[in-house]
């Protein structure tokens, strides 16, 4: 571990356990209380602070992370109010292999997912929360997905002893007070319990010292969807910790979906505009850290069209009362990779961190600022690396750690869509299903229909990326970029999404797949980010039926000409490239998926071996 940054009290104290919850006097909700109490006893905090999402309170907590050396701050003539955190080493990204899924039966968290007894767990989990909180102050997090009131929005209290934790949520969530007031007498909420697993007491109550990033080498990332709770313990990094993102509105969200007949997706929501003045929506799924924030963000590089923001990572869908799909971001932030982004590739992303941005393991500059691998051409002669290690680039090693991120409010994006505001959420007029491939997938393809959408969704697969930890570049199966975020039986989700193809009918989104990252000797074939808007130009045409397709074995790609390319420095025999279709490694494939379907038995849904035994045969 590494500074340390309090001494000790001379005299070590005992640390408390309250008595008194200090609730604000409008919560009526006594099982929130009584569940707050519970979480008091079990942990046993010194401090309890409610968040009510002030100016004020951020004022004081950031004081006191940067009196402690925890936050940094960056040159506020360079970027103000925004801050530098350095993560332990061993706390750098989302943990898959410790997260779980504690459904009543193995069968309902499916092959796919980590699975444990809930009661087990629970055993578990409260050995390892017992005095996890001493000598700290647990912080009280209400939090609003969606808006205020919304009538998709959801409401969730996370209880932590991470203040950055806290910093971020209020960042990536309407978190405070007014979120707390959604929670009347009655209603419901989502109760998540976050503990970094470090207390600043030993076995005799004796005070110990904190260290800048706490956590613990045990680490449990826990879910109970059935009674919709969420615990993790032992991280203080990323999804791992802010409860309210992949834990909350992806794996208890997905489940809520489920059961009350909408979809909780790892989805970017973006509002296109053609020269003609037609308003597009689309919502597209890309595996982590494989371009979603991006696409999000584009500019377009063909002129006309007008590109604008709602999300960036989730989206929570469900029918309006017009028969369509609906979509709404319930976030309130980005939580971006950093790697990656520059003027170059995403400069709307570089104006929206202009301040007001938590930065976390990127490298600092000597004049105050921020730089990560990708934000400039020059790579600075000096550096702090995100160890916080000297660095020239003679060193050869990252300066950034590649999973790291900015932590940025969602109003400070200047593409920012007003309808991300919007109670109701926006129509969706296509959905996207994208990874990073470097071969076998086309550039873009439609899906034959709904079906066939939601097969090719299922039979995604992607390189890995650094977003969490595990071998990068390794190519693995990751249906609808959901592998580490649905909350129950893959299968069964698979047949949810073709329940609500049937319910939406012909209102249904089209479906298409598209694929950035076909390489030919290790090097992209398509230039990608503010091009991309090319790809998006032919789908929205094809969902007006302005242009042709050709159909080939995997679903229907452009018809010679219907693509603009106008302007764009791609030779044809890389535009070609992109769109081969290699039957041999295709049958490859297939027998891959066969073996996929394999492992979810007799509750894989029939249609997706209906549309195997289909692409098997066109590809023949
Ligand atoms: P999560 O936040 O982890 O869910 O990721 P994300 O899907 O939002 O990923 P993001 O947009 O941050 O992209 C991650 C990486 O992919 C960055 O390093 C980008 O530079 C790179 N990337 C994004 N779009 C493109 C593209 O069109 N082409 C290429 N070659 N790289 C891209
Ligand atoms: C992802 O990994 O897909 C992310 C980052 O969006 S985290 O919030 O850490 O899950
Ligand atoms: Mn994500």
């Amino acid at each position: 571990m590494s500074s340390i940054t309090a001494t000790p009290s001379t005299k070590p104290r005992q640390v408390s356990v309250l008595s008194d919850l200090q609730a604000p006097d409008f919560v009526s909700n006594k099982a929130l209380l009584s569940w707050i109490q519970s979480i008091v006893d079990l942990t046993q905090p010194e401090f309890i602070h409610w968040c009510d999402g002030s100016q004020e309170e951020w004022y004081l907590i950031t004081r006191k992370l940067i009196n402690k050396g925890v936050l940094i701050p960056l040159d506020p003539e360079l970027r103000p109010d925004s801050f530098l955190v350095r993560s332990d080493p061993d706390d750098v990204a989302r943990v898959e292999d410790r997260t779980f899924i504690c459904s009543a039966k193995k069968e309902d968290a499916g092959p796919t997912n980590n699975w444990r007894d809930p009661v087990a767990m629970m055993d578990e989990l409260r050995d390892l929360f017992r005095g996890s909180m001493r000598g700290r102050t647990m912080y009280v997090v209400p939090f609003s997905m969606g808006p205020l009131g919304g009538p998709i929005s959801q409401v969730g209290v996370q209880l932590t002893d991470s203040p950055y934790a806290v910093l971020n949520m209020r960042t990536m969530t309407r978190m405070g007070f007014d979120a707390l007031k959604q929670i009347g007498e009655n209603d419901p909420w989502v109760p998540a319990v976050h503990s970094v697993g470090f207390p600043l007491a030993d076995d005799n109550g004796e005070r110990v010292l904190d260290v800048v990033w706490p956590s613990n080498p045990v680490k449990y990332i826990t879910h109970f969807p059935e009674t919709r709770e969420i615990w993790s313990f032992g991280s203080g990094y990323g999804g791992n910790a802010l409860l309210s993102k992949k834990c909350f509105s992806l794996r208890i969200g997905s489940y809520m979906g489920l059961q009350e007949g909408w979809l909780a997706e790892h989805m970017l929501i973006l509002k296109l505009t053609s020269p003609e003045g037609r308003a597009y929506h689309v919502a597209a799924a890309f595996p982590s850290a494989c371009g979603k924030t991006n696409l999000a963000m584009l500019q377009p590089t063909i002129p006309g069209w007008k590109a604008e923001t709602i999300g960036d990572d989730i989206a929570w869908l469900r029918p309006g009362p017009d028969g369509r799909l609906y979509a709404i971001n319930p976030e309130a932030g980005f939580f971006g990779v950093a790697p990656g982004t520059g003027e170059a590739t995403n400069p709307v992303a570089m104006n929206t961190v202009w301040g007001n941005t938590i930065f976390t393991n990127v490298a600092l500059t000597d004049e105050g600022d921020v730089w990560w691998e990708g934000m400039t051409r020059e790579v600075p002669k000096h550096l702090i690396d995100w160890r916080g290690q000297e660095w020239t680039p003679e060193e050869g090693t990252l300066a950034a750690h590649p999973n790291s991120r900015f932590t940025v409010p969602i109003q400070q994006c200047p593409t920012l869509s007003e309808e991300w505001y919007k109670n109701d959420g926006v129509p969706i007029d296509a959905i996207i299903f994208g990874g990073r491939r470097a071969t076998n997938i086309p550039l873009v393809a439609e899906a034959y229909n709904w079906q066939h959408g939601v097969f090719i969704g299922a039979t995604m697969s992607s390189e890995q990326t650094a977003a969490a930890e595990g071998t990068v570049g390794q190519l693995r199966r990751d249906p609808f970029a959901m592998l580490p975020f649905c909350g129950y039986n893959m299968a069964d989700y698979w047949g949810h999404w073709l329940n609500m193809g049937e319910k939406l009918g012909d209102k249904a989104p089209k479906i298409f797949q598209v694929n950035w990252f076909r390489r030919e000797n290790g090097k992209f074939l398509w230039p990608g980010f503010g091009d991309n808007s090319r790809v998006l130009d032919w789908i929205c045409r094809r969902v007006d039926g302005l242009v042709e397709a050709t159909d080939v074995a995997v679903g229907r790609i452009p018809a010679a000409g219907t693509l603009n390319l106008e302007g764009l420095d791609v030779s044809d025999h890389d535009m070609e490239k992109l769109f081969e279709i290699d039957s041999q490694m295709w049958l490859d494939e297939v027998n891959l998926t066969d073996s996929f379907f394999a492992e979810f038995g007799d509750r894989l849904p029939k249609q997706l071996t209906t549309e195997l035994a289909g692409l098997k045969k066109r590809l023949s």
